[in-house]
């Protein structure tokens, strides 16, 4: 008669049907004046210094107003797994400022980090033209963990990513 002389273990490691990945903006439509933590739609963005309503001149207000110039912004999210970005919508605050630069840096799970500079195009901020606001192209910028980068005379709105999920690995260990 077989006897088990000792323990067997039984490993079955396997893949969960991967949840989706999400396209989520970050709108502002929450925002109060003040602070320096803002969430939406599991997308954090924290700041150095405090973060005003932009309420008008902007095609969907409210946005962000940043109050001093090269404030910080830390954008992170709050899934548990990575994000790519998509896009930011950014006008000048008036339009004797000129073209305003900003500089993204992304930092990915590796440390490795990737950065996209932009240029806006000096026109603002007059409603039949989108109030001067424009889409910037981000998303060369994928699978970070962390978005930085410090202001510009410039208001934002719609922060748009894809939240990647973790790698959701299944493992059970039986005992007999
Ligand atoms: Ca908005
Ligand atoms: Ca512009």
């Amino acid at each position: 008669m077989l006897r088990w002389s000792g323990l067997l273990f039984v490993s079955m490691i396997g893949w969960l049907g991967a949840a989706q990945a999400e396209t989520v903006t970050m709108s502002f439509g929450g925002l109060t004046s003040g602070v320096t933590v803002y969430e939406e739609n599991q997308l954090r963005l924290v700041s150095n210094a405090a973060m005003f309503v932009s309420g008008t001149s902007l095609p969907d207000p409210p946005g962000l107003l940043p109050s001093s110039l090269g404030m910080q912004f830390t954008l992170t999210a709050l899934h548990g797994g990575t994000f790519d970005m998509i896009s930011i919508d950014i006008r000048e605050l008036n339009e004797s400022l000129g073209p305003q630069s900003l500089s993204f840096i992304g930092t990915r799970e590796d440390n490795s980090t990737v950065q996209v500079s932009i240029n806006t195009d000096g026109v603002c901020c007059q409603a039949g033209d989108n109030f001067g606001v424009e889409t910037f192209d981000l998303s060369a910028m994928t699978g970070l963990v962390s978005l930085q980068w410090f202001s510009s005379l410039v208001s934002y709105d719609d922060i748009v990513a894809t939240l990647i999920p973790p790698d959701a690995v299944f493992e059970d260990r039986f005992e007999f």
